[in-house]
């Protein structure tokens, strides 16, 4: 195995796989891609991540590191010899600030900032980058819409922005594609084998 082959196992729809995606991307980490089938799921797959067999799944160097939010630390502090590409602002309690926000799961404080991190992306806007391509199907299929630009005017700016990148545009799953598999996830949920 080369020493610094970077393997991504991942599913098309998943927003915790292009949490990573965009990670390597904007850092210009180049990578395979392996795409798994959840009712075959591949050998590699079951040995790089035996406690929950789930992707994302990122390999480097025949190394497997597992969970999307430990990924993204551990692509931000492997590949750090670039200033303008890191993720987490350089001061200690700046990077704390951060992480809280990571933690919080659920916010919608932006300051007066274009990211969370001021201009330019950072992890805590690939950790919610979810809210701004995958919540649109699930509020569609519930028909109720909770971000609009009326509600929430900031976080709605934030997803237009987010989506505006180049790497983010450039890296999300088709949303016709997405809407059909949610639908199909809504009625595998809901169907009465499942209760
Ligand atoms: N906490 C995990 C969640 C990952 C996760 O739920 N992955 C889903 C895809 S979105 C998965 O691999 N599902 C396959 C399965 O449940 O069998 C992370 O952040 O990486």
């Amino acid at each position: 195995m080369e020493e610094s082959k970077v393997i991504v196992h991942g599913f098309w729809a998943s927003a915790y796989v292009y949490r990573v995606i965009w990670a390597l991307k904007l850092k210009g980490v180049k990578y395979d891609y392996i795409e798994e089938d959840f009712s075959n799921k591949s050998q590699s797959l079951l040995e790089y991540n035996p406690v929950h067999k789930k992707v994302p799944v990122l390999v480097h160097g025949g190394r497997p590191v597992v969970e999307s939010s430990v990924i993204l630390e551990y692509i931000e502090e492997t590949w750090s010899d670039d200033p303008l590409t890191s993720l987490l602002p350089s001061d200690a309690y700046e990077r704390s600030v951060a992480r809280f926000w990571i933690d919080f799961g659920q916010h919608v404080a932006l300051g007066g900032k274009k990211f969370f991190d001021g201009n330019r992306l950072g992890l805590v806007d690939l950790s919610y980058g979810w809210l701004a391509h995958w919540l649109e199907p699930i509020q569609e299929l519930v028909g109720v819409k909770v971000l609009e630009p009326n509600t929430l005017p900031r976080l709605y700016q934030w997803t237009i922005d987010f989506k505006h990148e180049p790497v983010i545009k450039d890296n999300l799953p088709d949303s016709k594609a997405l809407l059909e598999h949610t639908t199909r996830q809504r009625k595998k949920f809901t169907s009465p084998e499942n209760n």
